[in-house]
């Protein structure tokens, strides 16, 4: 009996070896692409493909229920002639960001690159014939900008995606497929972005239109029917074989899963999940939130709920204050040119960033916060405090336990009073020294 349980006890132990040998390690490349992506801070998403052309956002093949054969009549007068990657990797700069996250593929299933395993590509589909991802490639090395590519794991357009989820049921495919076909040519495509672009990570999604066992969403279908298993660790694995630096997030708004270098949040502030793609709970990895700068991701004509530039700096400000990145969108229109609204918000933003980036660019969380009022961002010796509601002159803060060398007005460097008091500290910051977007204070620690 005790020889058995020996047994049973050294095969656990093999067995938890094993698993532990199967951990996802990141390398020493991949935690310095890491570190550089949390210092970065600021990033560009970019929503464009032709779908733009219906100026009815990226879902519109679903949402208007328009069967495949239909919808692959867009790319062939898909022809942007005004599309400039220069330009709007110039405007990306400009606003402050640091990278930009391109749509290489969106649930639509056209590549918008030169997929040599596809033939439903920007190239061989449309007769503008130019690979958007390269032009945007070359732009971004030019201008120091880091490239990653989005990429959608649905697909509305591919046969094989079978049996499907809970979207793209009306696009009129066969009521046949084969899932591992599917993810084959998945698989080849990610393949070829990690090998053939300079690219510095995949921001995938789509995971969730098979996800078993989630009973609150769009309850009018049962997905859960399907269920189907991405391999999501052999994907990952084949693309940290060929460059493990990459750094792999997917808005599966589920906490990380093996094999992951960042966590996103859509619409959301981490861990706030008011949308219910906020994911389920905050991990140690580097987070990013995105957030689009009307209510779209892809352009839609009939989009009015433009955020202000004060929303958008505001939003910025609670983001970063609780460590994360912020990936903030724009979708391009038909002819490749980006809003006027957008474009003057993004200078705005860029104008402000030109004041204030230093106290948010290589920035951590920071140790204060008043939900609703104010957050705050910590460098080396200094804490950066962002109001971004103040209704009065003094306010107790508590989180500053360190001593307090000085306490300044960021913009002119002028003195804050300060006093410590039983719960923390209260600084007096005169109305007339308030701003109306972000009033930004600078604790110098000892
Ligand atoms: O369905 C997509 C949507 O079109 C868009 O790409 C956003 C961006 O975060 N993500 C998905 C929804 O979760």
């Amino acid at each position: 009996m005790k020889t058995i349980s020996l047994y049973i006890c050294l095969l656990g132990l093999l067995c938890s070896t094993m698993v532990a040998q199967e951990r996802y390690v990141p390398s020493q490349e991949n935690l310095d692409a890491r570190e550089w992506f949390e210092d970065a801070r600021f990033g560009m998403f970019i929503h464009w493909g032709v779908y733009s052309i219906l100026g009815d956002g990226e879902w519109v093949m679903n949402n208007q229920d328009i069967p495949a054969d239909r919808y692959r009549l867009l790319p062939t007068f898909f022809n942007p002639t005004a599309f400039d990657a220069e330009k709007i990797v110039t405007l990306a700069k400009e606003a402050g960001m640091k990278y930009i996250t391109f749509t290489s593929k969106h649930h639509d299933g056209l590549a918008m690159y030169d997929s040599k395993v596809s033939d439903y590509t920007v190239i061989k589909s449309t007769p503008y014939q130019k690979d958007v991802l390269r032009m945007l490639e070359q732009a971004c090395k030019k201008h120091g900008m880091k490239l990653f590519v989005y990429y959608s794991q649905l697909d509305w357009n591919h046969p094989d995606f079978y049996p499907r989820g809970w979207t793209g049921r009306k696009t009129g495919r066969p009521e046949s497929g084969d899932w591992n076909a599917y993810l084959a040519y998945q698989d080849a495509q990610i393949k070829e972005l990690a090998e053939n672009y300079d690219i510095a990570g995949f921001w995938f999604d789509g995971w969730w239109d098979q996800a078993p066992g989630k009973e609150d969403w769009h309850r009018e279908v049962d997905y859960r029917i399907s269920g189907n298993d991405w391999h999501l660790e052999k994907t990952y694995s084949m693309i940290h074989d060929i460059n493990s630096a990459l750094l792999i997030g997917n808005n599966h708004h589920e906490m990380p899963f093996e094999g992951e270098d960042f966590q996103m949040f859509e619409k959301d502030l981490p861990g706030k999940n008011t949308t219910g793609f906020g994911g389920a709970g905050i991990s140690q990895l580097p987070l990013e939130s995105c957030q689009t700068m009307n209510s779209s991701w892809g352009f839609n004509l009939q989009d009015t709920k433009e955020k202000s530039e004060k929303e958008l700096i505001q939003f910025m400000v609670q983001t970063f204050g609780n460590g994360a990145n912020l990936l903030l969108n724009v979708g391009p229109m038909p002819n490749g040119e980006i809003q006027t609204q957008h474009i003057n918000n993004l200078k705005a933003i860029g104008d402000w960033m030109d004041i204030y980036g230093q106290t948010i660019y290589g920035t951590q969380k920071g140790p204060v916060s008043i939900e609703g009022s104010m957050t705050s961002t910590r460098k080396d010796n200094s804490v950066y405090l962002h109001f971004y509601q103040l209704d009065q002159q003094k306010i107790e803060l508590n989180g500053l336990d360190a001593k307090i060398k000085e306490v300044i007005l960021f913009k002119d460097k002028s003195k804050i009073k300060h006093k410590r008091s039983n719960q923390g500290v209260v600084i007096e910051i005169p109305t007339e020294k308030q701003d109306s977007i972000v009033t930004v204070v600078e604790v110098v620690l000892k």
